[in-house]
């Protein structure tokens, strides 16, 4: 089967495809984008194509950084930086071809490349989605200089570490007298813009570069943003649809529901593309609309990934359609995480909340519950520990909370359950694997817990949230 390409392109007519705008191909690169894995693709660059859709604005094509692997590049190459988003809902199944990464770079073979494109004025934006573990933060929220892709970065040479990529570039910037840029975090991190800003002025501490510091703190901004749309790992099922509904091989296929929502701080220190042209919402105060993604949907969404792979489930929908699991999801949203929550301006908490749960069960989308189990240190101190304190702190007990931060620690002890292998992917992982394979609820609770970086020091000490832990992984535990 031929390849999706420029040559290649299906018809206009065709069923069930979405062409890219006419002149996708002869736009110029205004976005460095770091991290381009699924999320990416099936998110900023749909809102940035769209965008150049509705204003013909063609100075915002993308030139993206595959951080770890050049497998992207290598999917895209031989595809004039076509993909198709495979787009799964109930009642919709399409794909939209997207034509708005213009280049692929792999700093590792092409870090000068990378510099240039930084360095280049026409770039006016950087926007990242490098994973929770990707900024390589310490227990307090700071760079951990004592990473070691840190540390050599620090040390000079090729940078490797995303934060330290960033930094080399902006510096590249400062020393070729470029115009201002905006750094836009697009990962699920509370308040991702100003812990991106914390990480790099750490590195430039670090680095003892005052200048640079004062330059990004008058030339550099980092919104904040709330990203959403699923996006799970591609699975053979998506290739082959994909290959029937284009009629052509895509090597960089993604897979996507269709739902999407983008709110941006509207803090850009130089020209942005009409991303509100797109349906992106821009606002001074991102915060509430964290929260509600980050708790509602993300607490949730880990909590029925670690209880549903504890039953041996592999999708969040067949997690979904254990009715036991979907009343522990309910419960965690209306009584949890909504009574402490403020709600954003023109949202209407439980009917978001009434919409996760039905993404959630999307028949068509085969999210694995162990892929969102990955890096668990990352995800559950902003995801469920933030709404637990919350409702210590107003006199309320958040045992639906409690019982998902109890599927993680249940999950972290188990190897294996029903057939389904239960991999620990973190970051931490060595320092889990104290309690894999551990039956014993007590030690596994205490073990967990008095890993500061996670719980900190207030947690470990409540004898209500440490019980209720341990009667909750007992019954967990398979
Ligand atoms: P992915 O695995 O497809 O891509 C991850 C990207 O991050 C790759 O380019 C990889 O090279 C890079 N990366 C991974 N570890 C890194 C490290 N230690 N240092 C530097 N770069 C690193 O994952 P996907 O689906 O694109 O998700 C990425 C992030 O996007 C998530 O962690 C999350 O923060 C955010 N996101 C994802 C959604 C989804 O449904 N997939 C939805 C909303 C947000
Ligand atoms: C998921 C998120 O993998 C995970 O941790 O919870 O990637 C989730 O799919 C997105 O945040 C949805 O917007």
């Amino acid at each position: 089967m031929e390849r999706l390409s420029k040559a290649t392109l299906p018809a206009a007519h065709t069923d069930g495809v979405t062409l890219p705008p006419s002149g996708w191909d002869t736009q110029r690169t205004g976005i460095v984008h770091m991290g381009i894995g699924a999320f990416h693709r099936a998110h900023q660059a749909v809102y940035t194509q769209d965008a150049f859709a509705a204003t013909g604005d063609d100075r915002w094509g993308i030139c993206g950084v595959t951080q770890r692997s050049d497998t992207v590049k290598r999917q895209l190459a031989g595809q004039d930086g076509l993909y198709g988003v495979l787009e799964r809902a109930v009642d919709h199944t399409g794909v939209r071809v997207v034509g708005q990464v213009r280049e692929v770079l792999f700093p590792a073979e092409q870090n000068a490349e990378l510099m240039a494109r930084i360095v280049d004025p026409a770039t006016r934006v950087i926007t990242l989605t490098v994973t929770e573990k990707g900024y390589r933060r310490n227990g307090q929220g700071g760079l951990d200089l004592a990473d070691p892709a840190v540390a050599a970065d620090l040390a000079g040479g090729e940078p490797v570490s995303a934060v330290g990529r960033l930094v080399r570039g902006l510096q590249a910037r400062q020393r070729a007298g470029a115009e201002p840029i905006t750094v836009v975090c697009c990962d699920n991190l509370a308040s991702n813009g100003r812990v991106l800003k914390r990480l790099v002025d750490d590195f430039c501490a670090a680095l003892g570069d005052d200048d640079l510091t004062a330059w990004i703190a008058s030339k550099v901004t980092f919104p904040c943003t709330m990203v959403d749309r699923i996006a799970p790992a591609t699975t053979d099922a998506d290739w082959a649809l994909g290959e029937q509904i284009l009629g052509l091989h895509d090597e960089g296929l993604v897979t996507a529901e269709l739902f999407k929502q983008w709110v941006i701080e509207d803090d850009f220190v130089a020209e942005r593309p009409a991303w509100e042209k797109a349906g992106a919402q821009l606002t001074d105060d991102v915060e509430p609309f964290e929260n509600m993604k980050l708790r509602i949907l993300n607490g949730t969404h880990s909590t029925l990934a670690y209880a549903g792979a504890l039953r041996g489930y592999p999708t969040i929908t067949r997690t979904m359609a254990d009715p036991e699991l979907a009343e522990l999801a309910a419960g965690l949203i209306t009584e949890d995480v909504i009574p402490v929550l403020e709600c954003p301006p023109g949202e209407d908490l439980p009917a978001y909340g009434a919409e996760v749960l039905k993404r959630f069960s999307n028949p068509a989308l085969a999210h694995k519950t162990t892929q969102i189990a990955m890096d668990g240190s990352q995800k559950i101190p902003l995801r469920l520990l933030s709404t637990i304190r919350d409702n210590l702190a107003a006199g309320r007990n958040p045992a639906h909370a409690i019982t998902g931060v109890a599927a993680w620690m249940a999950y972290v002890a188990t190897p294996e359950a029903n057939g389904l292998p239960l991999p620990i992917d973190d970051p931490m992982a060595d320092r889990l694997a104290a309690v894999r394979g551990s039956k014993d609820a007590l030690g596994i609770v205490e073990n967990l817990m008095g890993i500061e970086d996670i719980f900190g020091t207030d947690l470990p000490g409540n004898t209500s949230v440490h019980d209720q832990l341990v009667d909750a992984v007992t019954a967990l535990l398979p």
